[in-house]
């Protein structure tokens, strides 16, 4: 549809005396990432412009995303935002969570604590530091959860089978970096374009 309406526009400028826009598609950057032969399940994929010039890659947003809790999980585990994003912390059980971050366990980020709340409550916070923030309930030890600020229009988290989908990424040179908390930051340069066959990336055990 949308390359259609390039035509279209193309036409147009070309009959109206414009020169025609630069030449832009938009595809999709898709693949699996594993780590020691197994899925890596919860990673954060995000692609970074390479063209600092280009409008809109990595600016801080005011934007909103849901982090539930539900059935004794966090869900999602892994909520991937841009600087900027407001969380909000929901309790769908029936019993009383709470949210804390411990501050630089994983990633970055002061240390929090949004209280501890019932079902139906909703506490939030806006998280406009880059990196990992890991978030617990000291009323359930097990339950984990990591919100990562990626300066990045563009990202996906991987399925449990380790595979991922970003849609709608224009045609262009663009660093992909993953975001693991196994791993060391991992990245590498990507050329998007109509091409691009899906990517097979290994991660490195952390030390
Ligand atoms: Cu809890």
């Amino acid at each position: 549809m949308r390359r259609n309406g390039w035509i279209v526009a193309c036409g147009l400028w070309a009959s109206a005396g414009f020169a025609p826009p630069p030449q832009s598609t938009i595809d999709i950057v898709a693949g699996t990432i594993e780590l020691g032969g197994r899925p890596a399940a919860g990673a954060v994929v995000y692609l970074v412009r390479e063209r600092a010039d280009v409008p809109g890659a990595g600016a801080a947003i005011a934007d909103t995303a849901v982090l539930d809790q539900r059935g004794l999980s966090f869900l999602p585990a892994v909520l991937a935002v841009r600087p900027g994003t407001t969380v909000e912390f929901l309790n769908n059980d029936v019993v009383l969570h709470n949210v804390f971050s411990p501050g630089r366990v994983v990633g970055v980020g002061e240390p929090f604590d949004l209280g501890t709340y019932s079902r139906g409550e909703m506490r939030h916070r806006t998280f406009t530091e880059l990196g990992a923030h890991t978030i617990l309930c000291n009323v359930h030890p097990e339950m984990v959860a990591y919100v990562v600020s990626v300066p990045a229009e563009h990202r996906a988290v991987t399925d449990p089978d380790g595979s991922f989908s970003i849609g709608d990424v224009p045609s262009g040179s663009y660093q992909l970096r993953v975001w693991y908390p196994q791993s060391p930051e991992f990245a590498m340069d990507v050329q998007v374009s109509p091409d691009l066959k899906p990517l097979a990336i290994s991660l490195e055990p952390g030390t």
